[in-house]
């Protein structure tokens, strides 16, 4: 095992596939229909290069390289973080144990089908995202567009590695039927709801990396734990890349609220649409809907599916080291969100079967930080107004309130009433038509689109004006 990745090598990778000659051919044989997929679902801006971070190396002491790299030229490579020849299992019936090389037999439809799931969200977003380019703010903006994308795809790689290597042929078939699902198609789409939805505009890829990347934080962070050590440590190295996903969410949002309250500052007005800005009243309701279909993306509060998980050692909690307790559960309780006789309230299950809520709440007080952020940019300004996370309840389509309507303060709604006033709290086609008309490209080096503020700084130490992306 060594930790650079040798790049004349056709796969780059820290995992020495030149010494497995069968699974390095099936890999590459995979190469070319990953390559067709990037051409025909990825990124549709054509580009000369793009000035990108290349992992190469999964160490401290620097992991990555920058430079301008031809798209046509960008290679991704499989990267595991460095094992821990000691490494025993943290939590489950198997706690203490040595963690696992290879996959105990019992357990491999259920790992597969985890790594199947993270494996679809990863070229999904890359597919949601694909006309964006198109449309970008800033040549900074859409580099960290390409950014992202690239390491979706890398993202994809460590999966289909994970497919390949452990999985025989059932998992070299879901490492083909990974490209061939796509985003929000009829016949065959990708496994999870959010990763169907559209992202249309710049907004909308902000509050999706801000709030959806947020959740695969949150998902890796539970299969580092897990007992299957190449997952653990593929998912261990897929977080740092994560980082910089979700500080595009983050500083995105800032950066539209901040013109948003300049504008209107400078105008007077609690309406900044006419002023070439996102109202206010619309960032809220972006912030809505991504909020709460990525809340849907932990599942049910109660699932037997979690509690097996977790009894198995596939997916663990939340940083599952610094939890003071058994690390089995079996005699624990938890209160989770529950519909009670038609209300809203808790209800006491096993804490087994509640580990989903466990981490959907580490993620709620995650999320509430940056809404803290924005109200404090809000503040600064002077303005009264604020940003709010809405109801766990709302517009939620998975999990105890599926079947119900509320306020985005957690009021129940009669369908009807629903139907008459949910354009109230989230994106309405006329909304929308506002974002959209936006989003006109600025394609110019150091110039900026008007409804964003310019960001801090820029990327890895250049200047906002900087010559990220050469266009064709
Ligand atoms: N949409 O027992 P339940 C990321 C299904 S994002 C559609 O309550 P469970 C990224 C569920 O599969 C992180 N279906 O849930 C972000 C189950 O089906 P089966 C992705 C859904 O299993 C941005 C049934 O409903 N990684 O990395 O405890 C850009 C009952 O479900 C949904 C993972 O998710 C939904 N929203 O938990 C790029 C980690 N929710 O089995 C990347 C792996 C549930 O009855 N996945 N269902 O046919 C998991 O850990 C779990 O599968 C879930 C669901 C957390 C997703």
């Amino acid at each position: 095992m060594t930790t650079s990745a040798d790049y004349t090598e056709k796969i780059p990778n820290n995992v020495d596939l030149h010494e497995d000659r069968r699974l390095q051919r099936a890999l590459e044989s995979w190469q070319p229909n990953f390559l067709n997929w990037w051409e025909s679902m990825g990124p549709t801006l054509p580009t000369q290069d793009v000035y990108l971070r290349t992992a190469v190396n999964v160490g401290r002491e620097g992991w990555a390289h920058f430079g301008h790299v031809a798209m046509r030229d960008y290679r991704w490579g499989i990267f595991l973080a460095e094992r821990d020849p000691d490494r025993r299992i943290g939590f489950g019936q198997h706690q203490g144990e040595p963690a696992w090389q290879q996959i105990p037999g019992e357990y491999r439809s259920e790992l597969r089908r985890l790594v199947v799931v993270q494996g679809d969200t990863e070229p999904a977003s890359v597919e949601q995202q694909r006309n964006l380019g198109a449309t970008a703010p800033s040549l900074y903006d859409l580099r960290n567009l390409f950014q992202v994308n690239v390491e979706e795809g890398r993202h994809l790689w460590a999966m289909v590695y994970l497919l390949h290597a452990y999985f025989g042929r059932d998992g070299r078939e879901e490492a083909e039927e990974l490209l061939h699902r796509n985003s929000g198609s009829a016949d065959s789409p990708r496994i999870l709801g959010a990763f169907n939805e559209e992202t249309p505009d710049w907004l909308s890829f902000f509050m999706f990396t801000y709030f959806t990347d947020r959740d695969g934080k949150y998902q890796l962070g539970t299969l580092k734990e897990s007992a299957f050590d190449p997952l653990s440590r593929t998912c261990e190295f897929m977080l740092k890349e994560e980082a910089h996903h979700m500080f595009v969410g983050t500083t995105g949002v800032d950066r539209v609220v901040e013109r948003t309250a300049q504008l209107m500052v400078e105008n007077d007005t609690d309406d900044a649409g006419p002023h070439g800005a996102v109202p206010l009243s619309v960032i809220q309701k972006y912030l809505n809907f991504h909020y709460s279909v990525s809340l849907d993306l932990f599942g049910g509060e109660t699932s037997t599916n979690v509690a097996n998980y977790y009894t198995a050692g596939l997916k663990g909690r939340w940083m599952e080291p610094r939890r003071r307790d058994d690390h089995k559960l079996t005699d624990d309780g938890m209160l989770v969100d529950a519909l009670i006789d038609g209300e809203i309230g808790q209800t006491e299950v096993a804490a087994l079967t509640g580990l989903n809520t466990d981490l959907r709440r580490e993620y709620i007080t995650d999320c509430q930080s940056g809404v803290n952020r924005w109200n404090k940019i809000l503040a600064d300004a002077g303005l009264p107004q604020r940003l709010k996370l809405p109801h766990i309840a709302f517009n939620r389509k998975v999990g105890a309130f599926a079947g119900i309507e509320t306020t985005p303060d957690g009021e129940m709604l009669s369908p009807a009433d629903w139907g008459q006033r949910s354009g109230q709290w989230l994106p309405t086609e006329v909304d929308k038509t506002h974002v959209r008309s936006l989003m006109q490209p600025v394609h110019e080096r150091g110039k900026i689109a008007a409804w964003i503020a310019p960001p801090r700084h820029g990327i890895n130490g250049q200047p906002f004006d900087y010559e990220y992306v050469h266009l064709a």
